[in-house]
């Protein structure tokens, strides 16, 4: 008599040799029903869902890393961040990668005042196969200086913050502004390159960039690169334009002819209209500030302690300093970069958009809105 072990056996074993008979006979069906995976199928070899076995390596197709005529910039990207910008780091890098840089695999460079932490260091190097590098900022390129009469700066701050400025209370934004503007190009590790982009967290590229926009700024000659520009707020620079005038009359040898004067002041020096490039972005050629001009200009500045005893940014700062010491064309206006810091965006038009498959409304621009400083920078060249 057969047990029913025996009954199933002695089905496997039909099964088996039917299948056999049927792989042999049309050989084109071979791989589906082979006698593998119906050991598979009737729970002999194991119970692993097969998602866990993953998918084989020759189904992946390979990165391809290459840039434009196989040339490549000196260049860098350079985000400052916190431990705790990690996530929003995260999504501005990764859209980086997508939009852009893994097809071009420029480097990276972290910059922090505290170290970096693990998690922060393993989940960006997951991002991306270029390099990666994290920093740690000199306490002295950071710090309040203790030059500074603190009863001074904090006096400030308590007034500023119970007037609602934004970020006017804070010692922290107040550093970080200062090492925007006159430290960050100093830091070893980014010394060795020639151009930056700068990038924040929590930005937005729309757009697919298929050429390298370092490459233009090296090809064309161009110092410094933005996509949004507009007014600063007049309470967090009182005294900046005054100190950048006096600067101007000791140093009228310094300025770069044929400058950007005329789109940060509207009677030839005399007023600042408040119009800077948004610093949050930015693409520029490390020269314009590592010159002598914006050297002095800038320790000239921070004598004065404004960016403590008012609350100078890093975006004015730098703005006026390309507008002094770079030409006017070698500002350039990246048109093709679709983004968004918030609450502001910059969508291309037309062509553009189409080329780049950008994703934003193009109807959502702040180009010529009235707070925009656009105009102006096109002004220059009519
Ligand atoms: N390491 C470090 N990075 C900072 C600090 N404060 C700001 N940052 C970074 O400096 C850049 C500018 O800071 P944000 O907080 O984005 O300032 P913002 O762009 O003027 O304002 P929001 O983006 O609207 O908050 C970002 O890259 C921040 O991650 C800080 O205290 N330490
Ligand atoms: C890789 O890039 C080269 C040069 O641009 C291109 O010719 C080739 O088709 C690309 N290969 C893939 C798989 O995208
Ligand atoms: C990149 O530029 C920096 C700064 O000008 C320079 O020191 C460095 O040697 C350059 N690197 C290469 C590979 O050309
Ligand atoms: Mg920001």
């Amino acid at each position: 008599m057969m047990t029913p072990m025996r009954y199933v056996v002695l089905a496997i074993a039909t099964l088996i040799s039917l299948h056999l008979i049927i792989s042999f006979a049309s050989p084109n069906y071979g791989r589906v029903t082979s006698i593998h995976h119906i050991k598979e199928q009737i729970g002999l070899k194991s119970n692993i869902p097969p998602y866990k076995l993953g998918v084989p390596d020759d189904y992946y197709v390979a990165s391809n890393h290459s840039s434009a005529q196989g040339r490549k910039a000196n260049a860098t990207f350079v985000i400052l961040a916190r431990n705790s910008d990690l996530n929003g780091v995260i999504k501005s890098v990764k859209q980086m990668e997508d939009r852009f840089n893994k097809k071009f695999g420029y480097p990276y460079v972290f910059l922090n005042e505290e170290p970096f932490d693990d998690a922060f260091k393993t989940r960006i190097s997951e991002l991306t196969d270029a390099k990666v590098e994290f920093g740690l900022i000199p306490k002295s390129h950071w710090v309040q200086p203790d030059w500074i009469d603190e009863e001074r700066a904090s006096t400030v701050r308590k007034t500023m913050q119970d007037n609602g400025v934004i970020y006017g209370g804070s010692l922290p934004y107040r550093n970080m502004c200062r090492f925007n503007s006159g430290f960050f190009y100093r830091h070893e590790l980014v010394q060795k390159y020639q151009y930056y982009w700068r990038v924040e967290p929590d930005v937005t590229f729309f757009c697919d960039l298929d050429y390298d926009p370092f490459l233009i700024m090296q090809d064309q000659n161009k110092m410094y690169a933005f996509t949004i520009s507009l007014y600063e707020y007049e309470a967090t620079i009182m005294t900046l334009w005054p100190t950048v005038k006096e600067f101007i009359n000791s140093n009228k040898h310094l300025l770069t002819e044929d400058n950007a004067m005329s789109f940060i002041s509207d009677d030839g020096g005399e007023t600042y209209n408040r119009c800077h490039f948004w610093s949050n972005f930015e693409i520029a050629n490390l020269d314009l500030w590592r010159g002598e001009g914006y050297t002095k200009f800038f320790d000239f500045l921070d004598e004065k302690g404004g960016f403590y005893y008012e609350r100078w940014g890093d975006a004015p700062v730098h703005s006026i300093g390309a507008a002094l010491f770079a030409k006017k064309d070698q500002i350039h206006f990246f048109n093709d970069i679709g983004y968004r810091h918030e609450p502001f965006q910059h969508c291309p038009q037309g062509d553009s958009h189409k080329r780049g498959k950008c994703w934003c409304d193009p109807a959502q621009n702040f180009d010529y809105e009235w707070y925009s400083c656009l105009a102006r920078y096109d002004k220059m060249f009519s």
